[in-house]
């Protein structure tokens, strides 16, 4: 089925619908130069051009001419796709535009879907799922250093990480193997050990790349959390500087997670507001609490808003715990309210006291979500898939570091193995693959 498709030529603009001075229509597939020999009248037919030449020349429906257009003309496997490909500089009006993507389509060329033109990069293996999520990312991010990051990634970089991974991976089980098969030979089995905690430490520092790339992508998510009542929209409304989250007396007003864009000049934060974390009664409560959490344990970052009304509550702590495993801040609100700001033991970070009603002292917050979302340091881009293989990946290595015996351990260094393999290069599956294709625009 999917080779199968690879026997059709496809079309689609690649760039946007709009005006502008110039539009690139892509043609790609075994017949395409036959095809825009069709439609384009040059000085010489595309089937007799080189490989990275430019002709030029009009677009024509019989007689008629639709439009002045330069080809580019690409041969496999020189190519994006690695097939013959043609790219028409067109006049950008997508009057224009969309008579010539129809023009190929009377001719037995299909409109691409998303992501198919990459999509055949990788089919016919000139590009890895890394460098796949590489040409997304590149067209995606928002900010100068994450296109510094795509790039690198686009390069290979992040596949060269996943080779050393599993290289050192094969020779651990190397070695597992010599222990298992030649046990009188006394080879020190500490050794393995470290080796190991590298790996995971590895693992780690990928993950970390991963979530800096979600972020660097989408914006850092940052959520917004507390007991019902304790000025999280209010600070919400504050840090965006518009009144976007209803803000009252009453207990549990906020119920839908309401979402907004910080951008800084770096990087920019994608905040959110939702239902406060305590006792809910009703039915529509309890889904807006549990709609809250979940928005939290997908954030990257959390903001843990504390009342200094009322001074720390059993429920706080709760929250508390989820910063053991998240980057987040704790934050004291209505200071303007008390003379203190109450005491809080055993709590990594200081707490800031600020009041987002007279909009007090907001800065360090302001810096300190700046300073997060312009994400410092190493970069991935990964799709779900991929974030999924890294968690089964440090799962598996902290189990074979754990496990008793040797061939446990043997075993769990395979299904690590595996995993890997799996994040650079997952089966073909065709649902895999859609899903991560059809995440692109048409046309790249
Ligand atoms: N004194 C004082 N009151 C505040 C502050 N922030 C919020 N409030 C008040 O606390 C109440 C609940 O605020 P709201 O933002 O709706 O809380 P949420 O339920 O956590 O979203 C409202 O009456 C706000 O005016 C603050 O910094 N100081
Ligand atoms: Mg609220």
């Amino acid at each position: 089925m999917l080779l199968e498709r690879l026997q059709d030529v496809i079309v689609a603009p690649a760039t946007p619908g709009g005006r502008s001075a110039l539009a690139i229509v892509r043609v790609s597939g075994p017949k395409t130069l036959r095809m825009c020999d069709q439609i384009f009248k040059g000085r010489k037919r595309l089937t007799g051009a080189r490989g990275h030449q430019l002709l030029n020349g009009f677009i024509v429906e019989g007689e008629e001419i639709v439009d002045e257009a330069l080809a580019a003309v690409y041969r496999a496997p020189h190519s994006y796709t690695t097939e013959d490909t043609v790219e028409f500089s067109l006049h950008g009006n997508p009057l224009i535009v969309d008579r010539v993507t129809d023009l190929l389509i009377g001719i037995g060329a299909r409109l691409a879907r998303p992501g198919e033109f990459t999509e055949r990069a990788f089919l016919h293996g000139r590009l890895d799922v890394t460098q796949a999520e590489a040409v997304l990312a590149t067209i995606e991010v928002r900010t100068l250093k994450g296109v510094k990051a795509a790039v690198a990634q686009l390069r290979g970089d992040l596949a060269k990480e996943l080779e050393g991974l599993s290289d050192r991976l094969r020779w651990l089980l190397t070695i597992l193997q010599a222990q298992l098969e030649f046990p009188e030979e006394d080879i020190p089995e500490e050794s393995l050990e470290p080796m190991l905690e590298e790996l995971i430490a590895d693992t780690q520092r990928l993950e970390r790349a991963f979530r800096r790339g979600r972020s660097q992508r989408k914006g850092l998510a940052v959520m917004i959390l507390g007991r019902p009542n304790v000025g999280k929209s209010t600070l919400f409304n504050a840090l965006l500087g518009e009144e976007r989250s209803i803000v009252t007396t009453v207990p549990g007003t906020t119920r839908d997670l309401v979402t907004g864009t910080l951008r800084f000049p770096t990087g920019q934060v994608r905040l959110f507001d939702g239902a406060g974390i305590g006792i809910a009664e009703s039915l529509p409560d309890q889904c807006a609490v549990r709609r809250a959490i979940e928005a939290a344990n997908r954030a990257d970052f959390i903001l843990v808003i504390l009342d200094a009304t009322s001074g720390f509550v059993p429920a706080d702590a709760e929250l508390l715990k989820l910063l053991r495993t998240k980057p987040g801040m704790i934050v004291w609100n209505k200071t303007d309210a008390v003379k203190e700001v109450p005491p809080l033991e055993n709590v990594a970070g200081e707490p800031i006291g600020i009041s987002a009603l007279k909009r007090k002292n907001l800065s360090p917050l302001l810096d300190r979500l700046k300073e997060e979302a312009s994400s410092q340091g190493e970069t991935f881009f990964a799709n779900r898939f991929q974030e999924e293989r890294l968690e089964h990946l440090a799962v598996h290595l902290r189990s074979a570091l754990d496990a008793q015996y040797l061939d446990m351990r043997a075993k769990e260094l395979r299904e690590a193995l595996a995993d890997v393999t799996g994040t650079d290069r997952p089966a073909l599956d065709q649902r895999i693959l859609e899903e991560i294709f059809s995440r692109f625009c048409v046309g790249k």
